[in-house]
């Protein structure tokens, strides 16, 4: 039951839109006996969503939803949140000042009861730590998902605005449930169209079915939009033009989308065209999107994935770009960096950006899609790999300036905060490819949230919404929270172990091809350009003595990674050639740590088809085989990297692989003739 003390604004509830699919993913609340009793003054459509959430899954006392703006609600903000049971233990009531925070507020409490955790004397204050936690999509407008392994794009774009297929509003409630606010729906390598009249249209619809959860939608643009769209000579962001052809382009958007969230831009970028074509730089760019949106409120997410091909180090690149123009930028812009200096490695260290930009405020882009982690093939959940870059210390204003906290707004107060994800979500049944995929989604807008949760709760509250059943045997929980994970450590160590990094095969990043050359290829596209393997040594000298990439670190970083004895062993072979016959901390040459570590990650793979092949009858069965099905190829595959990559490095080492280790079952030559892909998987030699 419902009842208003005041103004009923909707007199029906939300749309009962919990059709199977919604019911899907984490969000597998049984329906409670009896509907739950809440209350509350106002009504909104975000409220009444809250409403309906309630009513739908929780299974307690009575539940006061109240828009509150007294001094604790205001502390937390807009998005934040006060749980508390009241003193007499009969209700419980919410309170934020904003809609979206009772929405918020009201998705925590039910996770509390799907998790199982103490309902006792509640007494929770949560604000989250970036404003914009945003999901990049890169969808094109044909429903290719580039990198995207789950399917086609979720967004009809021939149906749309007259069709609106039910996931769009599921889709929605699973975002709104981890706290997700804001979602790009197309590719950063954008198509002007995208911003013609016809298909604002469609953005406007679903725009309109993200709204009531709080979920604002922004679009890539191209840069070159005023000249290819609009027919104007130019797309110099210093002619008049172009200027009144971008505020006449954002009033349209605005018109149709009054809250629209804002650009996203990748220019002068793999080729895209961008301000640099006229001579102008990225803040010139950046800041005349952001005049064009600043009276709507809108901001400007501003790529710094920049490189060009040459014979310096990509990895200084970026840096090296943007640096100078630290404090240009207007205030509605926010820089987005990609976690690492190259480009979503298995392992990389954090990009030299990352609290460097001290004037301007910069946002982490994480890739939840595995384009460089097997696709949707592999388990591999990924918030440890995101913690790792959000934990590490940057050093720039003292000790303890994490990347966390250097790009949340407490080491440098900037008031635009943001983290984004690019998804990996599809229109395949379960949305994500593999099961387990689904982890890193969640993940994503659960560290976006908070940050400071740590990876293995995230796994457990995961596995308890996402096998409710399964998750009451406490053993089923324990082993596949610990293969979870062990997983990102040990796709590193079958693929990219020691800092090793983009010995992909060329263009679709799948398999392992170190050998891999193309003619008249970029350098930097092939992987001979990152692992420099020869007769001496492998890996990569950003040393003082090679590309000096090192001195982009702050002190004492600089230093540490500088020295072949300091610098960590898992990015040994990112900043140093080392010699084959190295003696690793452990006394084994690098030749054999190398060895150890491929084989190390093979084995963890078996281990993982041991622990959930162990889970049969608990797990419903189509999940259950979905999951034992790729974690076959998963093995597979690891086996590949291991033969491919250690045969591949032993031509130049010309040392033995240790013979405790597993021999090799391939010959180079077979794999070298074979593309290891998803598509030809299974006819790949044995
Ligand atoms: C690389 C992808 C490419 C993207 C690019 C980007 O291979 O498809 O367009 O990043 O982030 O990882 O712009």
């Amino acid at each position: 039951m419902i009842r208003f003390f005041c103004l009923l604004i909707f007199c029906c509830l939300a749309s009962g839109s919990y059709a199977s699919e919604a019911d899907s993913l984490w969000l597998r609340m049984p329906a409670p006996k009896t509907a739950a009793e809440v209350i509350t003054r106002k009504m909104t459509p975000t409220i009444q969503v809250a409403v309906a959430e309630l009513k739908h899954g929780w299974r307690g006392v009575p539940v006061v939803l109240k828009v509150d703006k007294s001094k604790v609600e205001r502390g937390l903000g807009g998005d934040g949140y006060w749980i508390r049971t009241a003193t007499d233990g009969k209700s419980i009531t919410i309170s934020s000042i904003g809609d979206a925070g009772l929405l918020y507020g009201v998705f925590q409490l039910l996770r509390m009861q799907q998790t199982g955790a103490s309902m006792n004397r509640l007494d929770i204050k949560e604000s989250p730590s970036y404003k914009i936690r945003i999901l990049n999509h890169w969808d094109n407008l044909d429903r290719t998902i580039e990198r995207g392994y789950a399917g086609r794009s979720l967004w009809n774009w021939d149906e749309l605005p007259a069709t609106l297929s039910p996931r769009y509003e599921a889709y929605a409630r699973a975002n709104a449930s981890i706290g997700v606010n804001g979602t790009v729906l197309n590719n950063v390598n954008a198509s002007p169209e995208v911003l013609s009249a016809a298909y604002l249209q469609k953005v406007q619809a679903l725009a309109n079915v993200f709204r009531p959860y709080a979920l604002k939608v922004y679009l890539s643009i191209n840069f070159s939009s005023p000249a290819e769209l609009g027919g104007l000579s130019t797309s110099d962001p210093l002619d008049k033009n172009v200027r009144k052809w971008w505020i006449d382009k954002v009033n349209e958007i605005y018109k149709l989308i009054p809250d629209f969230g804002g650009f996203l831009v990748k220019a002068n970028s793999e080729g895209l065209p961008g301000p640099q074509d006229f001579g102008r730089t990225h803040a010139d760019g950046a800041n005349m999107l952001a005049e064009a949106l600043k009276p709507h409120k809108g901001i400007v997410m501003w790529r710094a994935f920049v490189y060009n091909p040459g014979d310096q180090d990509r990895a200084k690149q970026a840096y090296q770009e943007f640096m100078p123009l630290d404090g240009q930028f207007h205030d509605n812009v926010i820089v987005q960096v990609k976690n690492g200096p190259i480009d979503f490695q298995p392992r990389e260290p954090f990009s030299p950006l990352f609290g460097a930009m001290k004037k301007t405020p910069v946002m982490p882009e994480f890739q939840i899609t595995q384009e460089y982690l097997g696709f949707s093939n592999h388990l591999v959940y990924l918030a440890p790999m995101w913690k790792e870059c959000l934990e590490s210390d940057t050093y720039q204003k003292g000790k303890g300036s994490t990347v966390a906290r250097v790009t949340d707004g407490s080491v440098y107060p900037h008031a635009l905060t943001a983290m984004a994800g690019v998804a990996n979500i599809g229109d395949e049944d379960n949305w994500c490819g593999h099961t387990f995929a689904q982890s890193n989604w969640y993940a994503f807008g659960r560290l976006a949230w908070n940050h400071e949760l740590s990876s293995e709760q995230i796994a457990d509250e995961w596995l308890k919404q996402t096998f409710p059943d399964a998750a009451s045997s406490a053993s089923f929980l324990s082993a596949t929270e610990k293969m979870m994970m062990e997983s990102r450590e040990a796709a590193v160590n079958y693929m990219m172990p020691l800092g090793l990094h983009h010995i992909f095969a060329f263009g679709h990043h799948y398999g392992p091809e170190p050998w891999c050359e193309v003619p008249g290829a970029r350098a930097d596209w092939l992987p001979g350009y990152y692992h420099k393997a020869d007769k001496v040594g492998v890996g990569f000298d950003r040393s003082k003595t090679g590309s000096n990439a090192v001195a982009q670190y702050q002190s004492p970083l600089c230093d540490l990674y500088d020295d072949v004895q300091t610098c960590p062993e898992n990015l040994i072979l990112w900043f140093h050639h080392v010699p084959w016959d190295f003696k690793m901390k452990n006394g084994r040459t690098l030749w054999e740590e190398l060895c150890y570590t491929y084989d190390k990650g093979l084995q963890q793979t078996r281990s993982f088809q041991k622990t959930w092949d162990a889970f049969e009858g608990l797990v419903d069965s189509n999940r259950f085989k979905e999951v034992q099905r790729r974690l076959k190829i998963q093995t597979r595959d690891a086996m590949w990297w291991k033969d491919g990559c250690l045969l591949y490095f032993q031509q130049y080492s010309q040392m033995p692989i240790p013979h405790e280790l597993e021999r090799p079952v391939h010959d180079l030559d077979s794999l070298k003739r074979f593309k290891l892909h998803i598509s030809n998987h299974e006819n790949a030699p044995r």
